[in-house]
């Protein structure tokens, strides 16, 4: 932790260099989400006093079951940057189709993809959870973002970011310069730095992943991890398991402490073919953009996530990703 109280808008502005990622507007963006996080983050912390634990009682564009904070985060956000006008469009988990910018939004160079509250399942059981983004530059002129503003590789984010809802609240995120981390003080209602220049370590002994789901793996995959339980020797075996079910707070430990985290595809129906369950726009883009500032590295398999060419806004990918010297063993022991 650093002693010096240095705010997140302090350094934004003060690291603005030339180029397009520091552009006002986009300093605007990032601060939109720190002050959505704000009251998010109360919200949190009174979620069992409250009345917005447990489900909606509908599902999601993925068939998923919806919370009440799901929504609660969802119009939050969509709220504020639809008054400040800083984005011409949203993707969100929360909502089938782009969601339209306000009227002054329509002249933003900006678009962004959102999860506003990933790990809802750890809602009502007082577990980390959190909320993603990913920025863009628009491809269209003017008017309300289309389609082909957000279909891009994640290469084109700009900035990629995620708040955590833990035992502090804490905003991490990168401007394609490094990656830092701001802790909210809740005394004072402002984020601080509190991780500058984060790097993850090359190796690490942590793995993340639902192994309740390992039968449903492909081949290689099971070997993979099979072969971390083992006392070889070789790196340092066998490896401890942490897994929360918020990607947020697993990815955040993982970034701090290194390790590496899996989401296979569920290959149990040939049929079916491989069916993956995180989404690429707004949950696998940003962590691979933040994870590669930091020296990890994050593969759908094959290729890094990073270069796959979006063709949906809610598509799903397999992901591994965190320590480079992990995730190339991975890639390397797929053959
Ligand atoms: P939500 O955004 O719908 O809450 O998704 C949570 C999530 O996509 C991700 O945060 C977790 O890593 C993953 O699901 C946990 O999934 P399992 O419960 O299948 O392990």
């Amino acid at each position: 932790m650093l002693s010096e109280s240095v705010s997140l808008r302090a350094h934004l502005v003060r690291g603005r260099k030339s180029g397009e990622a520091c552009d006002p507007e986009l300093i605007d963006i990032l601060l939109d989400f720190a002050a959505a996080a704000k009251m998010i983050s109360k919200e949190v912390n009174r979620a069992g006093l409250g009345t917005l634990t447990g489900a909606v009682g509908t599902t999601n564009v993925h068939g998923e079951e919806v919370q009440k904070l799901d929504i609660y985060c969802n119009d939050l956000v969509v709220q504020v940057l639809r008054q400040t006008g800083s984005v011409c469009g949203i993707a969100s988990e929360e909502s089938p189709g782009i969601v339209a910018p306000s009227e002054a939004g329509e002249q933003s160079k900006y678009v962004v993809c959102m999860d506003p509250l990933d790990g809802s399942s750890n809602i009502d059981v007082n577990v980390a959870i959190g909320t993603i983004f990913s920025i863009y530059r628009r491809k269209s002129q003017s008017g309300p973002a289309r389609e082909e503003d957000f279909l891009r590789n994640g290469r084109e984010q700009l900035a990629a970011g995620y708040v955590t809802y833990s035992t502090s609240t804490m905003l991490v995120y990168t401007v394609g310069d490094g990656v830092s981390a701001f802790t909210l003080d809740q005394s004072t209602g402002q984020f601080l730095l509190s991780h500058r220049d984060i790097h993850t370590p090359e190796r690490a002994k942590i793995y993340s992943c639902n192994e309740g789901n390992m039968s449903k793996w492909d081949e290689p995959t099971r070997r993979y991890v099979e072969s971390l339980k083992r006392v070889d020797g070789k790196a340092g075996r066998p490896y401890t398991s942490r897994y929360v079910g918020s990607l947020v707070a697993d990815f955040h430990r993982n970034l701090l402490r290194g390790g590496i985290f899996l989401y296979p595809a569920d290959c149990s129906d040939a049929a079916a073919g491989p069916r993956p369950k995180l989404r690429l726009m707004y949950e696998a883009n940003p962590m691979a953009m933040l994870i590669e500032q930091v020296g990890g590295a994050a593969t759908d398999g094959t290729r890094p996530i990073l270069d796959i060419q979006a063709t949906d806004i809610h598509q799903r990918v397999p992901i591994v990703i965190g320590c480079c010297a992990d995730v190339e063993e991975y890639i390397s022991l797929r053959g």
